[in-house]
């Protein structure tokens, strides 16, 4: 029989879990399950939820201050049977996580599916290998640039930046996330111009750059307003997927006209994982679920940036996107917020050449452009790759020395 099993976070009132383990497990499925006559009792488990797991945690004096007395820490394993829901993501997050996320003291840390569930979604279309291909670029991490400073431009503002980050030899410019309908730049035109700019730099240069325009609006027009940016080439989506919600994306992701790869923000998650006590864990969420719902990228904040996570859960993160053990597509992890080229080494250390180096202000602020901020990326992208280290490679590179006089060298524990 197929089933989920949820893993959760305790720090409970009570010292027993496995008390709390078994009430969950009765209350997110059959109710009671003692008092119910043998008839029923047999006719109802199929639908009962089991207790797989009880482990108990040593004490945590921070966790006892937050809730203002002692706690039993502790992780919890249930598994939910199939029979109980049907096979999408609303009634799977209801099921497990619905009402039970309301108790405020308890955290969802890991989700497992089994194959039968997993094989019903649609995962990445294109995924690292399908982007990459789209690219002809195999063996380094891919860069990307954000447009910024573009809310109350004109398109010809837009087609500059544009212009200046393809030329400095980014993979893929991403729109900003807060760049929704409007009457200066409007989608339509964006996507349009925006990819007439590209073109030229191609002709130009022969460097070819994707373009992630941001699909943004209401739910129910999404779907049309995908497929109009297709008609008129875009090679990219943005999606804001936690203000509308991971079965939007999978509706987008499993639309056959709609084939183009989607790239998940994650603007609002943070509303939803930060807490060590409740909520979602990161791993599930810009992990599990998005590469589940379709996202061939996904964004989260990096361990060293401006916004940064820890460093632990986005390995959680890049792992649960590319780990071979699935029948899914791997999807691009893209550590993203305050990335400068003085991290590339970090950045590669860390998240392999599987990934994307991702920079708005560290591409935008070099002091000599938006160009030269992107060569200072790629230069320092080869260098890493080469063996050398960003200040060997500075010496041969102006951009790069530029951008390590202005933001510094990481520091790289070996
Ligand atoms: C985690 C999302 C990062 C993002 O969307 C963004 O705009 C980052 O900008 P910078 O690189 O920090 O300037």
């Amino acid at each position: 029989m197929s089933e989920i099993i949820a893993t959760y976070l305790l720090h409970d009132k009570k010292e027993s879990l496995e008390k709390k383990a078994e009430s969950i497990a009765l209350g997110l499925t059959v109710g009671s399950w003692t008092n119910l006559p043998v008839l029923e009792q047999k006719q109802l488990s199929i639908h009962k939820g089991r207790v797989v797991g009880v482990t108990y945690l040593p004490e945590d004096e921070k966790a006892d201050r937050f809730f203002g007395e002692k706690r039993t820490k502790g992780i919890i394993k249930i598994a939910y049977p199939s029979a109980n829901f049907s096979n999408d993501i609303p009634a799977i997050l209801t099921t497990i996580f619905g009402k039970l996320s309301l108790d405020g003291e308890i955290k969802l840390i890991d989700i497992e599916l089994s194959d039968s569930l997993v094989s019903k979604y649609p995962g990445p279309q294109y995924g690292i290998s399908g982007i990459r291909k789209q690219l002809g670029v195999f063996n380094r991490p891919l860069l990307m640039s954000i447009f910024k400073g573009v809310i109350g431009k004109e398109q010809q503002d837009l087609d500059k930046q544009m212009r200046l980050q393809s030329l400095g030899g980014v993979d893929l410019v991403k729109d900003d996330e807060i760049l929704f309908e409007n009457d200066r730049t409007p989608f339509e035109s964006r996507i349009k111009s925006g990819l007439q700019v590209l073109q030229e730099v191609y002709e130009e240069t022969g460097h070819r750059t994707l373009y992630a325009v941001n699909l943004t609006g209401r739910t129910f027009d999404l779907k049309d307003k995908a497929k109009r940016a297709v008609e008129l080439g875009a090679n990219s989506l943005l999606f804001n997927v936690f203000a509308y919600g991971l079965d939007t994306l999978q509706a987008l992701a499993e639309d056959p006209e709609i084939n183009v790869p989607i790239m998940a923000h994650p603007a609002f998650s943070g509303a939803i994982t930060p807490s060590p006590f409740y909520g979602v864990s990161n791993k599930v969420l810009l992990g599990k679920l998005l590469r589940l719902a379709g996202a061939d990228y996904v964004l989260f904040p990096s361990p060293y940036g401006s916004v940064a996570l820890d460093k632990g859960e986005t390995q959680e993160i890049a792992e649960a996107l590319t780990i071979d053990e699935s029948p899914l597509k791997k999807a691009f992890p893209v550590p993203s917020a305050g990335i400068h080229p003085g991290l590339t080494q970090l950045l590669i250390n860390d998240f392999g050449i599987d990934s994307i180096i991702n920079a708005g202000g560290g591409i935008h602020g070099h002091p000599d452009g938006a160009d030269a901020g992107g060569r200072a990326f790629r230069d320092a992208i080869d260098g890493v790759l080469d063996g050398r280290s960003l200040e060997q490679v500075a010496e041969g590179s102006d951009p790069l020395k530029k951008a390590l006089d202005l933001w510094g060298p990481a520091k790289v524990k070996s």
